[in-house]
């Protein structure tokens, strides 16, 4: 009898891969963690039954969550991830040669201990010297941090539900701004456009409340609800059109998605949601 798993979203729709076999099954004070090898999508991590990142398609949404950001923001020097316990994040961030320090702070050490063991395709940069990863509340970290410590910020955390809720609150993001540098750029995902509209929204329009550029892109993950997915770009004044190119060339070279008319692309906006946005349709 296969052994297939389902993330049932919002009690109405269901994604289920084939499971080949279970690798990992624990229980976190705040999630259930469980790695599996799929039929499709090679290994697979799930939050609490969610599906968080496969291997087959991580690139899609590592490259399009952090590439965007890391090659627009004037300096890339000091880097910080919220969230992202795979390690896919941080991969990519050190791929640019020009940032120094990144600070990854994951709430749950049992997702990076899993990954780390069962997932090391995706985290391949866990020992760079330029890596701090931290073990603690990402919203607290970012509390406590000075004002403009940081060239880019990216919230690389689950839907908003159970621990990543507070990654999608005002206050959060109000300290995002205030820990961002002047030319600094914050990004996160934000999503599904079909179905989590309102979630998706609901970011956007906070983080317009504390950013005066802020705008979502557009791409798919075939494992998300919808597999039509989104991120959000913001910053206090850099464009995410304003590509510094001899970075983005140089990361094109290895990247599986990313390249710069992808990344010009994913802003496009349809009609329906640039009306909800209010902007021009
Ligand atoms: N629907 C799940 C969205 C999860 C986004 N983050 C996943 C972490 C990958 N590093």
């Amino acid at each position: 009898m296969a052994l297939w798993y389902d993330e049932v979203h919002q009690d109405s729709s269901r994604f289920g891969l084939k499971i080949e076999s279970v690798i990992f099954t624990g229980q976190s004070k705040f999630q259930k963690v469980e790695i599996v090898e799929t039929a499709s999508h090679g290994r697979a991590l799930l939050l609490d039954g969610l599906w968080m990142v496969a291997e087959a398609d991580e690139k899609t949404y590592h490259e399009m969550l952090v590439h965007p950001a890391l090659t627009t923001a004037p300096s890339v020097a000091r880097v910080l991830i919220i969230g992202g316990g795979d390690g896919g994040s941080a991969r990519e961030v050190l791929t640019h040669p020009g940032v120094e320090e990144v600070v990854m702070v994951e709430i749950d050490e049992l997702v990076i201990d899993a990954c780390k063991a069962h997932l090391p395709s995706i985290g391949t940069a866990w020992d760079s010297d330029r890596l701090q990863v931290l073990c603690q509340d990402g919203a607290q970290y970012v509390r406590d941090q000075p004002d403009g410590s940081f060239d880019v910020v990216l919230i690389d955390g689950a839907d908003p539900v159970g621990p990543a809720a507070a990654l999608f609150g005002p206050d959060f993001l109000e300290q995002c701004a205030r820990i961002l540098k002047p030319t600094g750029v914050f990004a996160a995902q934000a999503g599904s456009p079909t179905l989590q509209r309102e979630e998706h929204l609901g970011l956007v329009r906070a983080l317009r409340e504390v950013f005066p550029v802020a705008k979502p892109y557009y791409g798919t993950v075939s494992i998300y609800p919808g597999a039509a997915w989104s991120w959000a770009y913001a910053s206090h004044g850099t464009s995410p059109k304003t590509i510094v190119h001899e970075r983005a060339q140089r990361i094109e070279k290895h990247t599986d998605i990313y390249n710069r008319d992808i990344h010009i692309g994913s802003f496009a906006m349809p009609n329906d949601l640039k009306r909800l946005l209010d902007e021009d349709a």
